[in-house]
């Protein structure tokens, strides 16, 4: 019998789909393959393609044992395909087809709506490769540049579930979206990415982090909303996505967090009480925390913008139609169908920040991003408490939701992180008190010096606490000098 648990490795593609029973499907996704190989080794990591990297690769959608850990050089990778195992008489959580069985084939009337997510989803993991390919040249520790790898593999994976979506139910638009999926380029000016935060650059590797921790964090949110989906095999998908990303989080969460730790340790031992005072604190080797500040409100930002337009009919349509649902929609206790609900939006009116109750149904981008905000603001603690217990008095927060907006709203205001409505003038005078500016990105690229001697960390981040599947510290995580 096939086994949806394990995954079969009788084809070049691991799955566990029963690939090798739907000749049409495999033969366009070994089509297609080829293609990939050839973008993994132009546009993914620059050098360390025939490095041996400790990866885990995914073997099983089990909970409790899903994943191998091995070396592995990464263009050797096996990228599979893996959904979560079907649900037994699962129906649709909301919408109005609230209660009907889930869908396995692609509903008729809803099909553009389908593609168009599951292309955007799809865009945005290889361009996060893209954005990330030349940080293994200044990686911190050999710790870092693996869990980097790490995380570009599963990107990559990510890919190929979206691929895969495409070519099994959308025929020959969804082959001709696979193949865009691999043109256009994060940052080019003729097909770039498209969404926003996936054309910015990724400079050094507290963006990297940052990228992670807040972007990362939108993808989380995203494949939870499109995993409570009526349509069943992208909901499956994106169910076992979810297990991978978490350590995506994982690695942004540590990343600044380690960053933060080092700079107060390194602020303590100097004597220097006051964090503002930057430039004792740089010479001291450590990014200070006014600038480690200015990163997050750029990447908060960036990603804010990634959840669309707080009223939205494209959201409304998703939603009522059972494409794309709420986050922890089943564990909501309301009818799922918002016929009459309301939710409060802000909105920006005659130069005011304003909260108005609109219909909830056209709010669903706004819910969404109220969600992650609470999400993001459990992380920022977690990097608080970090810095009270070195003793050192400061504070990282998370800008107002209308500080730096490209989308939405607040797209044409010119707000302080604190939230107070500034003239343009004003604000463009204040900018590089708040975002990084381009001092602040040369200082962070003068200690971005690789470190590659197993066990030892660059002088501006603290090694973490574990090591990766509890390997010791001095663990050589990437062999630099067998390739
Ligand atoms: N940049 O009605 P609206 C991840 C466009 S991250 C550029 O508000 P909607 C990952 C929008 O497309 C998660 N354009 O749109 C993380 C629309 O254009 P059209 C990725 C934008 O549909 C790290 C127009 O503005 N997955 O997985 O309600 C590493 C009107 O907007 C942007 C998804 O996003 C933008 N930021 O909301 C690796 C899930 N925002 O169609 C991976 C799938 C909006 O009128 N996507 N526009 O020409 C969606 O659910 C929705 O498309 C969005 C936008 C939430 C993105």
């Amino acid at each position: 019998m096939f086994d949806a648990t394990n995954v079969s490795y009788d084809t070049q593609i691991p799955n566990n789909v029963g690939l090798s029973g739907d000749r049409r499907v495999l033969k366009a996704l070994e089509r297609w393959h080829p293609g990939y190989i050839d973008w993994w080794k132009n546009l993914g990591p620059e050098g360390f393609q025939e490095h041996m990297v400790y990866l885990r690769t995914a073997v099983s959608v089990d909970p409790k044992g899903w994943a191998r850990f091995d070396y592995v050089k990464m263009p050797e990778y096996r990228w599979g395909i893996l959904l979560a195992p079907q649900v037994e008489g699962r129906t649709i959580p909301f919408g109005q087809h609230y209660g009907e069985p889930a869908w396995q084939e692609v509903p008729g009337e809803y099909r553009a709506m389908l593609r168009r997510l599951i292309v955007i989803q799809g865009d945005t993991e290889p361009a996060s490769v893209e954005q990330q390919r030349h940080l293994g040249a200044t990686a911190p520790s050999l710790y870092d540049l693996r869990n980097l790898f790490q995380v570009n593999v599963e990107e990559g994976r990510h890919l190929w579930a979206m691929v895969y979506l495409l070519h099994k139910y959308f025929g020959a638009d969804g082959r001709e979206e696979a193949d865009g999926l691999l043109q256009r380029q994060s940052g080019s000016a003729e097909a770039p990415r498209m969404l926003g935060a996936f054309n910015e650059a990724t400079p050094d590797w507290l963006s990297f982090f940052m990228f992670t921790f807040f972007t990362d964090r939108d993808g989380k949110m995203q494949l939870e909303s499109l995993a409570q989906s009526g349509f069943d095999p992208l909901s499956r998908t994106c169910r076992f996505m979810l297990t991978e990303e978490a350590h995506h989080m994982f690695v942004g969460e540590t990343g600044v967090g380690r960053t933060i730790q080092r700079t107060c340790e390194a602020m303590v031992q100097a004597g220097i009480d006051d964090p503002y005072e930057i430039e004792k604190v740089r010479a001291l080797g450590v990014i200070d925390l006014p600038t480690i500040q200015k990163k997050l409100n750029l990447h908060f930002t960036l990603s804010l913008d990634l959840f669309g337009a707080e009223v939205s009919t494209n959201a409304a349509n998703a939603f009522n139609a059972g494409i794309k649902g709420r986050y922890q929609e089943t564990k909501i206790d309301d009818d799922h169908k918002l016929t009459d609900a309301t939710y409060p939006v802000a909105e920006f009116r005659d130069g005011r920040i304003e909260i108005v109750d609109m219909p909830a149904l056209s709010a669903i981008n706004m819910r969404l991003r109220d969600d992650y905000v609470r999400d993001a603001a459990g992380g920022v603690k977690r990097w608080n408490a970090i810095i009270a217990k070195t003793g050192v008095n400061f504070e990282m927060t998370l800008p107002h939701e209308a500080f730096n907006r490209k989308i939405g709203t607040f797209a044409p205001a010119h707000v302080t992180p604190a939230g107070e409505v500034l003239s343009a003038d004003a604000w463009n005078a204040g900018r590089d008190e708040w975002l990084p500016s381009a001092a602040d990105g040369e200082f962070i690229a003068s200690l971005m010096k690789p470190e590659t001697e197993p066990g030892k960390y660059a002088g501006w981040i603290a090694p973490p606490k574990i090591g990766i599947d509890n390997k010791p510290g001095d663990f050589e995580y990437v062999k630099l000098h067998d390739a």
